[in-house]
């Protein structure tokens, strides 16, 4: 059986100051993959129009993320960032996956009851319902096959998988006609497949990071208080105070993972001096088992702010220079728009266009 080539894609969206979720859960693995893969980071405009049209300073939001990725240690040269919207081949993608997809499926979706929530109909753009099938659209106009990104995109992911999956049996005749599939296996069945199934990459010690205020609540750009999440753009007293003031219990930290079972903000703060360390919650509670947040909070505080205070830094210095920032988005734009449509001229053979 062959395989597809590997090929890492992940996206954050410019909707608000990035924090230690997006980071931990998404861009320091960014990082870390880059080491060893071929990887593409993209700033996903598009998606940020979906729940709210209007943005005060979209650019600026755009800049920022970028500005994030490259002070987190991201090399835009070996590597590509840019931002979707200078593709529109993401779009074209996106309109045949509206095709593939069934409405069911998108209704399903977590994070559009979540995010569509209360509100009516008439409220929610239908952007918001498709938002899935963009998501996926933006993974396999690349054929990536490997996506990073924190636990709340799992649901995004397996959706990814289904679109790909239909696609390539709704047109398994025209794939095999064109000669651009490759013989895969899902499961035990063998597949002649167009798109891959993309593998999630979630692990890690930290991959939902939750709110400092409620343990059960994921950490969010959109949560009105600014205390429940640290602000990749906060400085080390606001770090501080954040931390100081992070909900816990009474009682001492565990020596084992788990007596973390039932004491969210515990294993939340564990797993967060655990990713921040790149050591395992284990070994966090090796050192810390048996002592209070009181001894706990300042060693976590001096680690957050030491990992934290360099890329805040850059990042202030890199949106000083937006030359330099629009530069990286439009070269990577270029090469990402290059790849995308090599991939889009063989999906349109296969559904028939004409070209
Ligand atoms: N709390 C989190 N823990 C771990 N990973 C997280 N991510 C987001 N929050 C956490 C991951 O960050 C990446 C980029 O996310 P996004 O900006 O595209 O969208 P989001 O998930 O909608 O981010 P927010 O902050 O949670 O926004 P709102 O408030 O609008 O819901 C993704 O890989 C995501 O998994």
């Amino acid at each position: 059986m062959a395989e597809f080539q590997p090929l890492v894609f992940s996206g954050v969206q410019p909707t608000g100051n990035l924090h230690l979720g997006n980071y931990l859960g998404a861009i320091r693995k960014f990082v870390a993959l880059q080491e060893n893969n071929d990887c593409i980071y993209c700033v996903v405009d598009l998606h940020a129009i979906t729940a709210q049209l209007v943005h005060d300073d979209m650019r600026g939001q755009i800049r920022s993320i970028a500005a994030a990725f490259i002070a987190s240690g991201i090399d835009p040269k070996k590597h590509i960032v840019f931002n979707q919207s200078a593709v529109p081949q993401h779009a074209e993608l996106a309109w045949i996956f509206n095709c593939v997809a069934r409405i069911g499926w998108m209704e399903r979706m977590t994070q559009f009851k979540d995010k569509s929530g209360s509100k009516n109909a008439e409220q929610v753009s239908l952007g918001l319902l498709a938002y899935p099938s963009l998501m996926a659209a933006d993974i396999l106009v690349y054929r990536a096959t490997h996506v990073p990104v924190g636990d709340d995109q799992k649901q995004h992911l397996e959706l990814a998988r289904d679109i790909a999956m239909k696609f390539n049996l709704d047109f398994s005749k025209q794939i095999r006609d064109a000669g651009t599939g490759i013989d895969i296996k899902v499961g035990d069945e063998p597949v002649h497949a167009f798109f891959p199934m993309v593998e999630p990459l979630i692990d890690g010690p930290a991959p939902r990071v939750m709110s400092l205020r409620d343990g059960t609540k994921k950490m969010s750009k959109s949560d009105a208080s600014d205390l429940s999440r640290i602000n990749l753009m906060d400085d080390a007293d606001q770090i501080s105070k954040k931390i100081k003031k992070a909900k816990t219990d009474p009682d001492a930290l565990p020596s084992e993972v788990e007596g973390l079972k039932g004491r969210p903000e515990a294993d939340n703060l564990v797993g967060i001096y655990a990713a921040l360390s790149d050591r395992t919650k284990l070994d966090v509670l090796n050192e810390y088992g048996g002592q209070q947040f009181s001894v706990f909070k300042p060693a976590l505080i001096d680690l957050a702010v030491s990992v934290l205070s360099p890329i805040t830094g850059e990042m202030r210095r890199l949106m000083d220079d937006t030359t330099h920032i629009d530069a990286i988005l439009r070269d990577g734009g270029e090469r990402a728009r290059a790849r995308a449509d090599k991939v889009m001229h063989d999906v349109r053979d296969i559904v028939g266009f004409l070209q």
